[in-house]
């Protein structure tokens, strides 16, 4: 298969003002008409241009252009483009083609999930419903029909406003939708079933009326009011920020249960993977009640962000999902608690892009090639990302970037733009310089920050040295130092932040933080007036999306997980030093001495617990050792035995000596809240949260009043985060209580297909020594299909990325399991089955035998004769 360049990039020789499509579904096949009304691109030169269209699975019948129906000698229909003949002037294009949803498992495009026909069409997939020039900076006015039988799909819709409905013969029927919004096609969308509606409303701050709607299973509509609510804030929210109001009459939301992605902003008619519309306390979590109300806003706000403004091509993916990323975290921080959702969205970063960004796949924010567009939905893109948007609204301040906001909206409401018109406004906003800032999005890698310092009680100066460096990513062997903001405070020895003046300042006005801006490789700062045990206090905020290696003590860090006052710097220093000990445990391990945890975590998890000033949320996050990929990621062999064993011995350890800590924490959560779930106020939640941490510890500990507890918890008449929250505290004991209380809960749910995920992925996340026979059973177990990619992320995820103790046998049993997986999954969907590829792709991380067992499993992948471009982008650049 063949890279797509940014460098050749072109614009589109036609353009198309108008598509008339008519979709009329049938069982055998579905007949699409496209009326295109064209013209050449005045900004892609002059004179007769052929006529180049998408096209994928389509069957043509007939291409009639300006009236006269062309013979099949006039044009080419090759792999996946039509060839038309040229063309100078405006023209109408009328294409006749018929296509089969229903065998259409790759689920891009229209197609058919039992009695459901829904689109998919970002990035490619609209070329799967009829030819069509499919590409982001083509944008047309879309208006469609849709016919279909009336009993089995009595509800028809599409983007935009309901024009007309009305009866056919043959007990069919049809409705006609218009959306007077230029858009492109990856936005188009369609649905045709049987679904329930819950219907609301919303007045815009300009007093505009919105019909709001959710469409789902019939049965299902009690499980969309937190959506709904989320949907309201979202739109107030985006109002009151960023002034971005709605602009239709009606905003839709479709919940669908096979689905690729997790949820998809289609103008006025978002498609959603079911997962995130669906709640109530008995089926969900609060973290899936948090997800479903970030989702819904980050859909919401793509309105804005990506609909209204789009990519000018997939290589600027990121100037709508960093940004509308940076939307939502912005939002569900305002919503609940912003220092324990920094810590999530770091978490999250740390976890799964720093891996990306240091592996065979590293690309920057913004890529210059791909085969396959749909392995850039990364978490590059999206998070990192989010966290370049981040860093400029650090360097401009709230009130420069939202002047930025306005000019970029005034500048090219209704245009198919670039990352570099993104700056651009942000800096004619402000008279910002963000030349050199733009290497965020042009360079791989995560930077490593340093930093040194010497404070002098003479002087009563405080040294601060910092440097950069960015490791070499596939294709960028040297980097440039970046301009990387640091939020930086000192903490004074009584803990408060100290006032901060810099060396020549006269005056530092009081303040207690500075942004210092590393935009060389190194440069000294110099703190005056400094007294001495001052703690420097640094990547405040996670201000950039860095490694930072400071020369914090051990005691410096201990000092900061008690004082700092940032809630993400005092979270950060506990988890430093928890991660500082668990590598030496590991150490001891792989030395073959016993691993004993340092006595200062366990001290510092002590105080933590005995100080009340936080909030429940918070201490939770507090209270969490670093997970075993980060500590996987911080050594340079990810030996995964020993961090395992390290990891649990230490979890025993504090559950053990904590004991009446944790048991005195639960008793009073416990009290405060007896029927526990009902309540879905961010307070409530972090309490919910903190109870099952601390159950957790009390089982880690292996005494057995903690199981006791657990098992209590685990009964399946309880709400889901208690119930949750005891199995994960139970799932990797070889102990009867646990099979009895998971049996127990797939009794009760095993009719529900969203909780039986959350089955299938504690079945596949334990680390019993049995689990993968376990999963390969449950490939025959009557919920699971492997044409539904949520049972295809529980069970085998849940295995391959969720477990890597399991996965990484030493024996290779994991890597096989999972090539057989991928090539199973590559002929239904390989979108999915590319995705599923990944745990496979570091494998230079890994000692030598396991290494070799997964590239021989990535061999044996890419030797499939009928593999997708999908599979092989990621299967060759790992092997590479
Ligand atoms: N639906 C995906 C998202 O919103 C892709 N646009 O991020
Ligand atoms: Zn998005």
């Amino acid at each position: 298969p063949q890279p797509v360049r940014l460098q050749d990039y072109a614009p589109p020789p036609h353009l198309i003002d108008s598509v008339e499509l008519t979709v009329e579904l049938g069982d055998d096949w579905t007949k699409v008409t496209a009326i295109l009304s064209g013209r050449r691109n005045p900004a892609a030169g002059s004179g007769p241009a052929p006529i180049v269209l998408d096209g994928q699975d389509q069957q043509l019948q007939a291409v009639t252009l300006d009236g006269r129906r062309l013979a099949e000698s006039e044009y080419q229909v090759g792999a996946e483009k039509l060839t038309l003949p040229a063309v100078d002037g405006p023209f109408e294009l009328m294409i006749e083609g018929r296509i089969r949803p229903q065998d259409n498992t790759a689920l891009e495009g229209l197609y058919r999930s039992g009695g459901l026909y829904c689109t998919q069409c970002e990035a490619e997939g609209f070329r799967r419903i009829t030819y069509y020039p499919d590409r982001p900076d083509v944008m047309a006015v879309f208006t469609v029909r849709i016919e279909a039988d009336k009993e089995r799909f009595p509800v028809l819709l599409a983007n935009g406003n309901c024009v007309e409905t009305g009866e056919l013969p043959f007990g069919r029927h049809f409705a006609v939708w218009h959306d007077p919004f230029r858009k492109p096609a990856y936005l188009f969308a369609m649905v045709a079933g049987d679904l329930g509606c819950v219907e609301d409303s919303y007045v815009t701050r300009s007093g505009r009326e919105v019909t709001l709607r959710i469409y789902v299973d019939p049965g299902n509509e009690g499980r969309t009011g937190h959506a709904m609510e989320s949907l309201k804030r979202s739109m107030r929210w985006d109002e009151e920020v960023y002034g971005f109001e709605y602009d239709l009459d009606v905003f839709m939301i479709v919940a669908v249960s096979a689905f690729n992605m997790g949820a998809m902003e289609n103008k006025g008619l978002n498609i959603f993977n079911d997962k995130f519309i669906l709640a109530d306390p008995d089926t969900a979590t609060d973290g899936d009640f948090q997800r479903i109300e970030g989702i819904v806003a980050h859909e919401y706000f793509h309105n804005w962000t990506g609909n209204r403004i789009t990519c000018r091509d997939w290589f600027q993916l990121s100037l709508k999902e960093g940004l509308t990323v940076f939307r939502d975290q912005e939002f569900s921080a305002d919503m609940h608690d912003r220092g324990v959702k920094r810590v999530s969205d770091v978490r999250l970063l740390r976890t799964v892009q720093f891996p990306e960004d240091a592996g065979p796949t590293a690309h920057p924010v913004r890529p210059d090639t791909y085969i396959e567009i749909n392995n850039f939905y990364t978490v590059t893109v999206y998070e990192k990302g989010s966290e370049v948007v981040r860093m400029i609204h650090t360097l401009l301040g709230p009130d420069g970037f939202r002047k930025g906001m306005d000019l970029y909206v005034e500048r090219h409401d209704g245009q198919a733009v670039t990352c570099d018109d993104f700056v651009a406004a942000m800096e004619d906003a402000t008279g910002v310089d963000l030349s050199r800032f733009r290497l965020w999005y042009s360079q791989a890698g995560t930077p490593t920050v340093t930093a040194r310092w010497q404070h002098d009680p003479a002087t009563r100066r405080l040294d601060l040295t910092l440097s950069q460096a960015t490791p070499s990513t596939p294709g960028q062997p040297t980097k440039q130092p970046m301009p990387i903001p640091l939020r930086t405070a000192l903490i004074g020895r009584n803990g408060a932040p100290l006032p901060l003046r810099l060396d020549g300042e006269p005056d530092g006005g009081g303040a207690t933080e500075r942004v210092l801006v590393l935009d060389e490789a190194a440069t000294t700062v110099s703190f005056v007036d400094v007294p001495p045990g001052a703690v420097p206090s640094l990547l405040r905020g996670f201000s950039a999306p860095v490694k930072l290696d400071a020369a914090w003590s051990e005691e410096d860090l201990a000092f900061l997980a008690g004082a700092d006052d940032d809630p993400f710097g005092r979270w950060e220093a506990l988890q430093s030093l928890s991660t500082r000990a668990l590598l030496a445990m590991v150490g001891a391990l792989r030395a073959g001495k016993p691993a004993v945890l340092d006595q200062r975590v366990v001290e510092a998890f002590r105080a933590s617990l005995a100080d009340d000033r936080l909030e429940p949320a918070f201490l939770s996050e507090l209270l969490a050792l670093p997970g075993e990929s980060l500590l996987g990621q911080a050594l340079d062999v990810w030996h995964v035995d020993e961090v395992h064993a390290a990891r649990a011995e230490a979890r025993r350890v504090i559950g053990e000596t904590l004991f009446d800590g944790w048991s005195a924490l639960y008793e009073r959560l416990s009290a405060a809240e007896p029927a526990g779930g009902a309540d879905l106020s961010t307070a409530a939640m972090g309490r919910r949260a903190l109870a099952n941490a601390a159950l957790a510890y009390m089982v880690a500990s292996g005494r057995e009043e903690g199981i006791r507890l657990a098992v209590a918890q685990a009964r399946p008449d309880g709400t889901m985060t208690r119930v949750m929250g005891a199995l994960v505290a139970l799932n990797d004991l070889e102990r009867p209580e646990r099979d009895a209380a998971l049996a127990a809960f797939h009794d009760r749910w095993q009719n529900d297909p969203l909780v039986l995920d959350k089955w299938f992925a504690l079945k596949a996340g334990s680390a019993r020594t049995d689990t993968l026979d376990q999963v390969k059973g449950l490939l025959e177990h009557p919920g699971f299909s492997i044409r539904i990619p949520n049972r295809v992320r529980a069970l085998i995820g849940g295995f391959t990325a969720g477990n890597p103790v399991r996965f990484h046998a030493a024996d290779g049993s994991g890597y096989d399991f999972l090539a057989e997986q991928v090539l199973a999954l590559d002929a239904i969907n390989p979108q999915v089955a590319a995705r599923m590829t990944q745990p496979l792709v570091r494998w230079r991380k890994f000692d030598a035998g396991r290494g070799k067992a997964m590239t021989d499993a990535l061999r044996r992948i890419i030797h499939s004769p009928t593999l997708s471009k999908d599979v092989y982008e990621i299967a060759s650049k790992a092997l590479a």
